[in-house]
């Protein structure tokens, strides 16, 4: 058996992926629709709260194309918290509003291919903490897929010996370290809680620095050989500011 990469696991994470049924939200009165509005900001003034104790973190956007018209996504150190916030959510007015449309369930992880020799705790490392634990940044644009590593005839990622995986992941890193200042990527490590086993989620100011990274990592061993993804979904930043124009009809 080949051994299997350690993981160091930070905040669990939730992907909410929403459309909105514009036709009901369309039939209230505006004094309705401010309501409605209002309580769905009140539930991101609590959440800001939590972001400012350090006990998790949020970000929200708004999602072009079909698939969804929002995201949300949030960081919670317990499964059980993801699982309350959900419903809390589902429990709103602007729910009723809301059509489900995709989601996935995750944890914050990174793996041990590059990492040195230590003998201190990891946990206690300020810099790994702050990877584990982050705060989402305000970026202008996030991109979220799922993605997993082939498993299929000899292109089988966990028949390979670590010495090879760490060779592959050592060059994957030197294309993503290329972008530092550009893009922004948390992985989560999500096998055995969503179908796909990791979620890839990215974050830029500039959108399409999003392409050009995952192109170019298109054409190395690890993904060109081994990546299988799922559906894409890329969105604008949907600041506080930007929430009253995003519901005005
Ligand atoms: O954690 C680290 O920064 C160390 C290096 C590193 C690891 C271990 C790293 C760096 N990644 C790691 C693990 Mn990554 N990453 C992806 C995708 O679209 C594609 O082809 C793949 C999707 C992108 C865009 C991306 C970006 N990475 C992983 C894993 C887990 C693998 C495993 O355990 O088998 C996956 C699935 C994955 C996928 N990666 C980076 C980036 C970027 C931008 C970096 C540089 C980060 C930095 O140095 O700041």
């Amino acid at each position: 058996m080949s051994e299997a990469a350690q993981t160091l696991d930070g905040w669990y994470c939730l992907h909410d992926f929403r459309s909105i049924d514009w036709s009901s939200w369309k039939l209230l009165t505006n004094e309705e629709r401010q309501e409605v509005t209002n309580e769905f900001l009140g539930l991101l003034e609590k959440w800001n709260v939590t972001e400012n104790d350090e006990q998790g973190t949020h970000a929200l956007y708004s999602i072009v194309g079909q698939k969804a018209d929002f995201m949300m996504m949030i960081l919670r150190p317990t499964m059980e918290e993801l699982n309350d916030i959900e419903l809390e959510f589902n429990k709103t007015k602007l729910a009723e509003f809301t059509i489900p449309t995709y989601s996935y369930v995750s944890v914050v992880e990174l793996s041990n291919y590059l990492a040195g020799e230590s003998n201190e705790d990891p946990y206690q490392n300020p810099h790994i903490r702050s990877r584990l634990y982050p705060k989402l940044p305000q970026a202008k644009y996030s991109c979220f897929y799922p993605m997993d590593k082939r498993r299929q005839g000899d292109d089988n990622w966990y028949m390979l010996a670590m010495d090879e995986r760490k060779e592959m992941m050592r060059s994957h890193g030197l294309i993503g370290r290329s972008y530092a200042g550009k893009v922004k990527q948390i992985i989560t490590g999500s096998v055995g809680f969503d179908d796909y086993e990791w979620g890839v989620t990215l974050f830029a100011d500039d959108v399409l620095q999003f392409k050009k990274l995952v192109y170019e990592m298109r054409f190395d061993e690890v993904s060109a050989r081994y990546g299988e993804f799922g559906s894409f979904f890329v969105g604008n930043l949907l600041s506080p500011t930007k929430l009253d124009s995003f519901f005005h009809v």
